[in-house]
């Protein structure tokens, strides 16, 4: 799950496991968020980028309804499972991703026949880069090609929520299907979440002698578990008590008044999405106007909203961030839903080992498992290989 397998490799492993040669194969990237944490269900802006570590899946359409899905990496062995009658909650581990985007396209018309599918990726699991959406993604791309139902992007990313949110169980927002479907290379997808209008910002941090690290912590999380549900939850509270549609309505001049009306926690997860909008705004007309080398006190403003008010940060997260901060990176935040995963770091080209060496030795001087440390650049969004 680590090395990413080449289109020969994968079409020559379906053959050897299915006894067929695949119709096709798809590939779909991993995200990093460059700012812009949780406003995406409150209606508001992100601006994530697609990775260079993808998920790719060969796909051969059969004539009954049977699914039968493998992966290179070997979890949960061969899974067979009939799409008639398919009820969400179905499935285990990554088998209920393909599953859930079948039945989500099914539920939107779809007329979708079995399939047999071979998965390989190279997108971390559970390190907040958003490893499901890339198996989503890729197999929602096949999906709609073969169907022949050539869906447009933004219905794709509703029903890819649709896959997570009812199927999976995990009540995300739009974000990282977005960039999955819509990232392009060398470019952050600014993503007004309300109407999902995007526009694409250049994000080319080489130019301005820089590099974005990502550590990855190694602490894994999930967003079916609790913590991502109760901070939406406080959001929609928020959004009801404000007498708003969603917190995207809420602007930092009406802080101050929303105040008088929150109890102290509601108010301090309404102050993080309020405040994190505007820095995704100020980040977007920074990069426009200067560049990345001028967005390192957004980043960092952004972690500390996310420790102190959102309250998804966690101790290896907040090592990760700090110690690149005191060694070299121009700005810190953790990315992604939060209680673990990964966070980033942009760092002058030439200091990254510095900060990769300092955080590795922080790690283990605080006994915590070795972090992963690579750079991430903005690559393609989701497409055919072959
Ligand atoms: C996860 C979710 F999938 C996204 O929709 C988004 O809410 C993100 O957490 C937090 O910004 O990645």
């Amino acid at each position: 799950m680590t090395t990413s397998t080449d289109v020969f490799t994968l079409t020559a492993a379906f053959h050897e496991a299915f006894g067929t040669v695949p119709d096709g194969v798809w590939q779909a990237p991993g995200r990093v968020n460059l700012i812009g944490e949780h406003t995406d269900y409150n209606e508001g802006f992100v601006l994530p980028f697609a990775i260079d570590k993808t998920a790719k899946v060969a796909v051969r359409v059969r004539d009954d309804s049977t699914v039968r899905l493998l992966s290179t990496f070997g979890g949960h062995g061969l899974v067979e499972a009939s799409l008639d009658g398919l009820e969400p909650g179905s499935g285990e581990g990554w088998s209920r991703y393909p599953l859930g985007v079948a039945w989500a396209l099914k539920e939107r018309g779809v007329s979708v026949p079995g399939f047999e599918l071979l998965l390989d990726s190279d997108v971390p699991l559970g390190a907040g880069l958003s490893s499901s959406h890339a198996i989503e993604c890729a197999v929602i791309t096949a999906l709609n090609e073969l169907t022949g139902a050539n869906l447009p992007a933004e219905e794709l990313v509703l029903a890819t929520q649709r896959a997570e949110n009812i199927f999976v169980g995990a009540p995300t927002g739009i974000m990282d299907q977005s960039a999955s479907l819509r990232g392009a290379k060398g470019q952050a997808v600014f993503l007004d979440c309300r109407d999902q209008h995007v526009e694409l910002v250049p994000f080319d941090a080489e130019a301005s002698g820089l590099v974005l690290l990502v550590i990855d912590t190694k602490v894994s999380h999930s967003h079916a578990d609790g913590g991502y549900a109760s901070r939406r939850a406080s959001c929609e509270l928020g959004a009801q008590v404000l007498g708003v549609t969603a917190l995207r309505d809420v602007g930092v001049e009406d802080l101050e008044a929303a105040s008088g009306l929150l109890d102290e926690v509601t108010m301090r997860r309404v102050r993080h999405v309020v405040t994190e909008n505007d820095r995704v705004l100020q980040t977007v007309e920074l990069l426009g106007a200067q560049g990345p080398a001028s967005i390192g006190p957004l980043l960092d403003a952004s972690h500390a909203s996310m420790r102190d008010d959102f309250e998804i940060s966690c101790p290896e997260l907040d090592l990760a961030v700090d110690t690149a901060r005191a060694n070299g990176a121009i700005g810190a935040r953790m990315t992604g839903g939060g209680f673990g995963g990964s966070a980033i770091a942009l760092t002058p080209v030439g200091e990254e080992h510095k900060v990769r060496d300092a955080v590795v030795r922080s790690f283990a001087e605080a006994g915590y498992t070795a972090p992963d440390i690579f750079t991430v650049t903005p690559a393609e969004g989701a497409f055919r290989l072959a």
